[in-house]
């Protein structure tokens, strides 16, 4: 499979030069400066948020995870602002607050992450609704038949078969590594798709629409595949 492109659909564009030295500075202030309280991870956050350049996914992060953002900057929300929206083929369309889905039963799912760019990070635990709950709340429509996610971020999409999005190691997931999933993690909800590679769990997950037939997502579009099993991963099973 080819690499990802690393040009970013929105947002200023920032010289290679530019970004170099910025993160330069940024890694020399985090040194001095132990009142910076955000760290390494926060850092490497923020820098993503305006690297056109695709280097701070090449940078070292302690905790193994790359971040990833097809655009420039992604508005922080949380539960004075977050949304859910559930619609499509569904019987009864509902948008979810943040607190509504916290007080829905909680599953917690450990699986390895892995991105198509290489890196692995394993027995990643999350927290979260089983899709297949908030689906069943919903209730599918007899034509629905795939389900398309779209993003906060304004610009990603991804897509999951019904059958792929009832199993139970499929989340709408709140917590990572035990913890509320951070913005740059895609925060405050994202969902995990346990048994395929990392690109299938959509960050800053903002709308659930069931459809009739599979619509690609952003990168499906761009020539990755719709089905992201990882190797190994039992397709019939629904087990975790
Ligand atoms: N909204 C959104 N979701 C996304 C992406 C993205 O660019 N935007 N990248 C995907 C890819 S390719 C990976 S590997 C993971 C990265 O998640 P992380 O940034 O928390 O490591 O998010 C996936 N979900
Ligand atoms: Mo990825």
């Amino acid at each position: 499979m080819a690499g990802k492109p690393k040009a970013r659909a929105g947002g200023a564009p920032v010289g290679r030069r530019a970004m170099l030295g910025m993160l330069g500075a940024g890694a020399a202030g985090l040194a001095a400066a132990p009142s910076l309280q955000r760290g390494w991870e926060g850092f490497l956050g923020a820098a993503s948020q305006i690297d056109a350049t695709g280097l701070t996914g090449l940078l070292p992060n302690p905790g193994g995870f790359r971040y990833y953002s097809v655009v420039g900057s992604v508005p922080h929300k949380d539960e004075t602002n977050y949304e859910l929206q559930v619609g499509g083929l569904v019987e009864r369309p509902k948008a979810y607050t943040l607190g509504e889905l916290r007080a829905m039963p909680q599953t917690r799912v450990v699986h390895d992450v892995v991105c198509t760019d290489g890196w692995r990070v394993e027995k990643t635990p999350f927290e979260g609704v089983k899709l297949a709950d908030i689906l069943d709340d919903a209730g599918v429509r007899s034509a629905g038949a795939a389900i398309r996610f779209t993003c906060f971020d304004g610009a990603y999409s991804e897509s999951l078969t019904l059958e792929q999005a009832r199993r139970s190691d499929v989340l709408v997931a709140l917590n990572m590594q035990d913890k509320p999933i951070t913005h740059e993690h895609g925060g405050p909800v994202r969902l995990f798709v346990a048994p395929m590679y990392f690109y299938k769990s959509a960050k800053w997950l903002s709308g659930i629409s069931v459809t009739d037939k599979v619509v690609p997502g952003y990168w499906e579009e761009r020539g990755y595949a719709v089905d992201g099993w990882l190797d190994g991963a039992d397709r019939h099973s629904d087990a975790a």
